[in-house]
C-alpha cells in the first residue's frame, strides 16, 4: 500500500464472485464495474476459461471482482475444470452476484427458472448474500416482459436482491455497486489502489488473442484454441516487449482455418491484439504467432494444467 493513500475509518473490501450460465454478460459487467477491460468478452457463450479477477478502489471501499466461466452442466473434462473453477470462486466470496441474461429468459421462461434455481441453492445455502444482476434489460421488448419474471425471481428466491442492469451500457450499475459496498467486512484495501487485475499482462496477452480468434472462427474451433506465451521480453534500449505466443489447435483441419486464407484470419487476429496490448502498456510490442496441433488437448490433464485450466 502506498503511503500517500490514507485508509478511512470504516473502509470495506472484499471478494466478490460474478457467476452464472454461459454468456449471461459476467465479463462484460467486470470490466464495466471496473471502468476498463480486464476481462475478454465475444457473442460466443464459453469464452471466459479461468478465474479472472478485476480490482475497483474508491476511497471508501475495495472490490475485488472474479469472474468466472460460465455454469452448465454438459461437456467433457474442460468443462468439469470450469465448472470445478468457477465452484471454488464461490468458496472465497464475501458476495455472489448471480448475471442472468433477461432477454434469454424472456424467450425462455420455465428452462431458465430450472436453471437459475439450480445455480442459486447452493449459494444461498452457503449463507452468502445473493445478489442478482438482471443483465441485457437494454434488448428485453416489450419492457413489460420484465415484471413477470422479477416476481417469480423474488417469488423462488427469497432473501435475493434483484438489480435490472445493462452491462454493456453501464446503466443501473450504482445501486448494485452500493448494496455491494454495504455487504463487504471492514478491512484495509487487499491490493494497492492502482492495480485493476491480479493477472499479469502475459496472461492479458494469451487472453487478447484468444478473444480475437474466438471472434473470427466458428462451430467447434473456436473451443479447440488455446494460446500459450512462450516468450515475453523487453527490450533495454527501446523499451519494445517482444511477444512470442503459440496457438494450441485439436486438429489439423482446425490450423487451416485458424491461419485462414493466405494466413489473413491469423494475422489479422495478431494485429489487433498487438494495438490492444500497445495502448495497455503504453509500448511498442512485436508480436509472433505460431499455430500448432496438440491432438485433443482439451481431453489432456497435462495440457490443461500446463494451460492453467486443470
Ligand atoms: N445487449 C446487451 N448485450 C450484452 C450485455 N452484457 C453483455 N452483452 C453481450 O453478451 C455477450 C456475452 O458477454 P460476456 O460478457 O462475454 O458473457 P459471459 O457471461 O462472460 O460469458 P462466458 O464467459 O462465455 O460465460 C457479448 O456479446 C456481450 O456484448 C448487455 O447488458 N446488453
Ligand atoms: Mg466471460
Amino acid at each position: 500500500m502506498p503511503e500517500d493513500f490514507d485508509v478511512p475509518e470504516g473502509y470495506r473490501a472484499g471478494w466478490i464472485a460474478l457467476l452464472g450460465p454461459p454468456n449471461a454478460g459476467k465479463s462484460t459487467l467486470l470490466n464495466a464495474m471496473v471502468g476498463q477491460k480486464v476481462a475478454i468478452v465475444t457473442s460466443k457463450p464459453q469464452t471466459t476459461r479461468t478465474q479472472v479477477t478485476g480490482i475497483l478502489t474508491r476511497q471508501d471501499a475495495q472490490l475485488v471482482f472474479f469472474d468466472t466461466p460460465g455454469l452448465h452442466h454438459r461437456g467433457g473434462r474442460m468443462n468439469r475444470a470450469l465448472l470445478q473453477s468457477a465452484w471454488q470462486a464461490l468458496s472465497g466470496a464475501d458476495i455472489v452476484v448471480l448475471v442472468l441474461d433477461m432477454a434469454f429468459a424472456a424467450s425462455r421462461t420455465p428452462a431458465f427458472m430450472e436453471e437459475v434455481r439450480e445455480l442459486a441453492e447452493p449459494i444461498l445455502d452457503s449463507g452468502r448474500p445473493l445478489l442478482v444482476a438482471l443483465n441485457k434489460v437494454d434488448i428485453v421488448k416489450p419492457k413489460d416482459a420484465l415484471l413477470p419474471i422479477m416476481e417469480e425471481l423474488a417469488e423462488m428466491l427469497p432473501g435475493a436482491t434483484l438489480f435490472p442492469i445493462s452491462a454493456l451500457r453501464a446503466e443501473g450499475l450504482p445501486p448494485l455497486l452500493e448494496t455491494m459496498i454495504e455487504h463487504l467486512p471492514e478491512s484495509s484495501p487487499l491490493f494497492p489502489p492502482d492495480q485493476v487485475s491480479t493477472a499479469p499482462m502475459r496472461f492479458m496477452a494469451s487472453e487478447l488473442l484468444r478473444e480475437k480468434l474466438f471472434d473470427a472462427t466458428r462451430q467447434e474451433v473456436p473451443y479447440s484454441l488455446a494460446v500459450d506465451i512462450e516468450e515475453w521480453e523487453e527490450e533495454p534500449e527501446t523499451g519494445r516487449v517482444l511477444i512470442s505466443a503459440v496457438v494450441y489447435v485439436a486438429r489439423q483441419a482446425h490450423k487451416r482455418i485458424v491461419i485462414g486464407k493466405d494466413g489473413r484470419v491469423l494475422k489479422e487476429a495478431a494485429t489487433k491484439t498487438r494495438h490492444e496490448l500497445m495502448d495497455m502498456l503504453g509500448r511498442k510490442v512485436h508480436l509472433e504467432v505460431w499455430v500448432k496441433v496438440k491432438e485433443n488437448w482439451p481431453e489432456n490433464p497435462a495440457m490443461l494444467r500446463q494451460l492453467g485450466l486443470g
